[in-house]
Parts: C-alpha cells; structure tokens; sequence
C-alpha cells in the first residue's frame, strides 16, 4: 500500500490540485462532464486511476480522452478508454466518481490504496497510457493536470495532441493486439480506412443519382481540423467542401452548427450557405457523431440522421451476405429515441431482428456484441459496426477460394466495408466513407436515401430541473419510475395523440431533463413534446421559464 501513497504524496503534486468541495461529479455514458472551470482535480485524479487500469491489464494501453464532445465550449470532461479501444468497464466507472468527489488528498490515497488492494495491482507494472483532447482551450490546462497523475506513476505515456475521440480509441485497439488492427497512429488510421473506401469506389461504374460532393460542416471543432488532413488521402474520390473549420475563435465550437445542433433543431447548420440539394454532412465537436441533411427547392429541410444511417448501411450489409452466400446472423441495436418507423422498415421490410437499449453508446456495443454482424447507431448519429472475429475470418478465407464471381465481388466488398470501418466506437470520419459507398453504390441521392421509407414526425426538448438525479427510468429509458406519478401524467398525454409516443429521461451529459415526442403530424408532435415538457417541468421543479 505504501507504494501508492508514496506515488501520490510525493510525485503527484497533488497540492496543486485540491477539490474546493462545491461540485458533485458523476462518471456517465460518456465519462465526467462540466463546466471546465471545476475540472483541474478531477483530470489531475484520472490521470491516476487511468494509469492504475493499465497496471491492473499488465502494462495494457488505456486511453484518457480530454473532451465535452456536443457540450458549449466552456464546458469540459473526460472519456477513459478500456484496452481494446471500447470504453471504460462499468465497474470502474463508480470508482472514477468515487475518486472525483473525494474531499480531501488523504482520501484520494485511500481510494486508490483500496483499488490497488481489490483488484491486485502490482506495482511492478509500468502503466501505458494514450491521451488526446480536443480543441477546447481549456484542454491543454486539463491535459497539464492529467499529465501530473499519469507521470506520478511514471507511466510510458504518448500525449497525441489534439485528435479526434475515435482516433484515440483506434489507437488503443491497434497498440493492443500488436499491430493486427493498424498502427497507433494517424497515417495508418487515415491509410486503413481510406484505402479500403477508395478500392471498393473503384468497383462502382455507375454512380446514377449519386453525387460525390460534400459540404462539410465541422462544428468549429476537431473534425474540421481532421477532415482537412483526411483529403490527402482521399485522392479527390469525394469532393470535400470545408465549412465551419474556424478552431481558433473557441466561442465558436458546436456554435449553431455540428451534429447535435443540426439533429436537436432540425435545422441547417449555419455559418454557412445552404443550397438546394446539396450534401450536408456535420459531424460533432470530438467527431464521433455524423449527420447528413439537405433541403429542397421549397427550403424544406430534410434529416439523415442515425436511424437513417443505420437503415441505409444494414440493408446493404444484408444484401452483401445474401450475394456472398455466407449465412450470418445481422442484427441492428438502437434506443428509444429511435424513429418508430426506422425500427418498422428494420423489422418488416429488412428482415433484420432490432434490440433497444438505453442511451449511450456502451449500452448499444455491449449489445451488438450478440450478434454475427451487429450494427449499432444511435439516432444522434453515433454508432457503428461489429463484426465477430470468426465473421472476419470467415469472410476473407471464402473470398480466397471463392469461384463464383457474384459471391466474389460481394466478399471483395465486404471485406472493404469491415476495413473500412472502426468497431471501437462511433466515428464520424469512418461512418461518412461507409455512408458515401452505400450510396454510390445505390446510385442514390440524398432523396432517394430519404424516400425509403418515411419518418415519424418527432420533437427533441429539454427541461432545466432542480436535480436531474431525482429522475429514474426503466426499461430502455421507455418509462419514467420518478419522480413518482409523472409516467401517468405522460401516458394520459400521449393517449391523446395518434400514433403518439414521448419519454424523458435525465441526460449523462447536462444538467437538463430531455424529452422526446413523436407523433401522425408534425403539429402533434411538438404539442405532444411541449405538454410532457411542462409536466417535467411542473413535477420536478423547472428551473427558468416554464416551456410554451
Ligand atoms: C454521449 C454518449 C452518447 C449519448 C450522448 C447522450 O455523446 O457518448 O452515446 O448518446 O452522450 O447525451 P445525453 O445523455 O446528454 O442525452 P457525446 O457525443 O456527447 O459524447
């Protein structure tokens, strides 16, 4: 034990980093979360634990990602990731909020004492840890403090500067299994996913409708910056119009513009002008989330978002393994906040079984995990695919000996989709190459992609409460067990609208409570989302204006 306390007291300079004890932490769906100001002992204390995970996987790499993704630039947080690129294990995510909230440092040595002790750490492990952050301008103060944890436990440790989340999950896959999946880098991320996308463009002759150019909106984040190296390796094979890039003004980030504006508003980016029947393409501000849109000539707009991804790329993949003769099992996971339509044509048109699991994307990968090929997306436009060892080998040993020229060419291509593609987690840059084959290969536009099948008209909104805690849900977020009583509330509500479903569910990442409504009619649909709003609102104590 003594070794920890040793590290902490001694080699930490854990003096600079008190916790002023007026914030309560919580590792969520996606890591701690706040606003940026009240991090410094918070990233300080996951520099250790993070570096203490490595030393429980013998020296394994892990990662810590600093980032707040979707959230405004102020904001902050942090992402930690487990050794094969997936993200941290529940168990010791109660462990981080423990630690993050611990008052004092002799509790801080305490905690870490006893994970050591629980999970048999020896310190005769060099922890191995990846780091990368985003462009806040908060990151690099954060990234000093977690620097200070990591080095305490004099950690081979590699600082990747600013990149993308899913670049660093990558990188992690590929330390990991020695190379197998790539090089811990991005030349080999860029070259792996690009050179597969490129290689199956080539057997596309015929494009029909489909278009190669795209208006890039990069949420003023990482994703621009990323995207822009991304072009040398594409070779022109999609053109790549850049917009919203601007890194450098922080106020600017997720600012009107990037995947959750775009998918929370259901409107355009802006900073940027819209034509008819161009491709939008935005991702968020880590880049793990893409949504396409469009408008028409009557300034419709028109949404592609995760559910939209997610038909789109399963009905190709089914159609792939039908072709290749390979029978395996495909099975789709999505959450509550999907369109019921997109789960109707998942199930009735594709014949593809669907499973629903709550919000975050480790629920959804755990759970794609069942199945041969599992693909995941949420309807935020995180997600991605799976595929099961013996699936990949399977695949590329058929394709060896395959002598029907049919069943080859779909081999062919499926092997490109899985190269192409980071099963780690959802990832903006490899989702976009995988959504423009799909589409090239369909010869689709945008609106043909849109005409598959129609959406559900549906409405997001949040309610500011007092405490999002006092909020529980229960099977797959679709009810709301407290506070007491609002379930009634809200199923007497929706009873009132045809085709009408709502739920609410405390969000992993703000302070707010979030709602979403579907309904027959768009009308209906925000009718039905503002009455659940102002009961959230009236039952658990709204903060600010009561929604009208
Ligand atoms: C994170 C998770 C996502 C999840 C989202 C939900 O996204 O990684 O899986 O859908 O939070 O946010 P909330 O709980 O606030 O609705 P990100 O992209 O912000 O890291």
């Amino acid at each position: 034990d003594e070794w920890i306390e040793k590290v902490v007291k001694q080699s930490s300079n854990i003096e600079l980093y008190p916790n002023p004890g007026n914030q309560v932490f919580k590792y969520g769906v996606s890591g701690i979360r706040f606003s940026s100001e009240h991090l410094d002992h918070v990233m300080h204390r996951m520099g250790m634990l993070v570096a203490l995970r490595s030393m429980y996987f013998k020296s394994a790499a892990v990662g810590l990602m600093i980032t707040a993704s979707h959230n405004p630039q102020n904001d902050n947080g942090v992402k930690l990731i487990d050794t094969q690129g997936e993200m941290l294990d529940t168990s010791w995510e109660e462990l981080a909020t423990e630690l993050a909230n611990a008052p004092c440092d002799q509790d801080v040595c305490v905690i870490l004492i006893n994970i050591a002790k629980k999970y048999a750490i020896s310190s005769s492990f060099t922890p191995c840890v990846f780091i990368g952050r985003d462009t806040r301008h908060s990151s690099k103060r954060l990234l000093d403090a977690v620097l200070y944890g990591v080095k305490a436990f004099k950690s081979n440790f590699e600082d990747f500067g600013i990149i993308t989340t899913p670049m660093l999950h990558f990188f992690i896959r590929c330390y990991n299994t020695n190379g197998l999946y790539g090089q811990p880098n991005e030349y080999s991320y860029y070259t792996k996913l690009t050179d597969s996308f490129k290689t199956l463009r080539k057997m596309c002759s015929d494009f029909k409708n489909y278009s190669p150019i795209i208006e890039f909106d990069g949420a003023n984040g990482v994703g621009a910056l990323k995207m822009k190296d991304a072009l040398v390796f594409l070779d022109e094979t999609l053109i790549i119009n850049m917009h919203n890039d601007d890194i450098l003004t922080t106020e600017k980030l997720n600012f009107k513009c990037g995947a959750d504006y775009v998918k929370s508003n259901q409107c355009p980016p802006t900073g940027m002008a819209i034509k008819p029947h161009a491709k939008y393409v935005s991702v968020d501000g880590d880049a793990d989330r893409i949504i396409y849109s469009f408008i028409d000539e009557n300034n419709t707009f028109y949404l592609l978002d995760g559910d939209r991804i997610a038909t789109l790329v399963t009905g190709y993949i089914k159609d792939l393994f039908t072709a290749s003769g390979l029978e395996i099992n495909v099975g789709l996971v999505q959450t509550a906040y999907s369109n019921g339509n997109s789960t109707k044509y998942v199930t009735d048109k594709l014949r593809v079984p669907v499973a629903c699991v709550p919000t975050g994307v480790k629920y959804l990968h755990h759970k794609a995990k069942d199945y041969d090929v599992g693909i995941y997306f949420e309807a935020n436009g995180h997600g991605t695919l799976l595929f099961k060892d013996a699936v990949r080998e399977l695949i590329r040993n058929q394709y060896a000996i395959e002598k029907d020229e049919k069943k080859s060419l779909a081999l062919k291509k499926l092997i490109c989709i899985v190269d192409m593609t980071n099963e780690t987690v959802g990832d903006a840059y490899s989702d976009m190459l995988i959504v423009e084959t799909v589409l090239c290969e369909r010869g689709w536009s945008l609106s043909d992609w849109y005409n598959t099948y129609s959406d559900l008209p549906n409405r997001l909104a949040k309610v500011i409460v007092k405490d999002r805690n006092t909020f529980e849900t229960d099977d797959a977020e679709r009810i709301c067990v407290k506070p007491v009583g609002l379930q009634e509330i809200i199923n007497s509500i929706v009873s009132k609208y045809p085709m009408g479903r709502s739920f609410v569910r405390p969000s992993g990442t703000e302070n707010v409570v979030r709602i979403y409504a579907e309904a027959d009619t768009k009308i209906n649909a925000d009718k039905l989302a503002l009455e659940v709003a102002t009961a959230v609102y009236d039952i658990a104590g709204g903060e600010g204006k009561r929604p009208e």
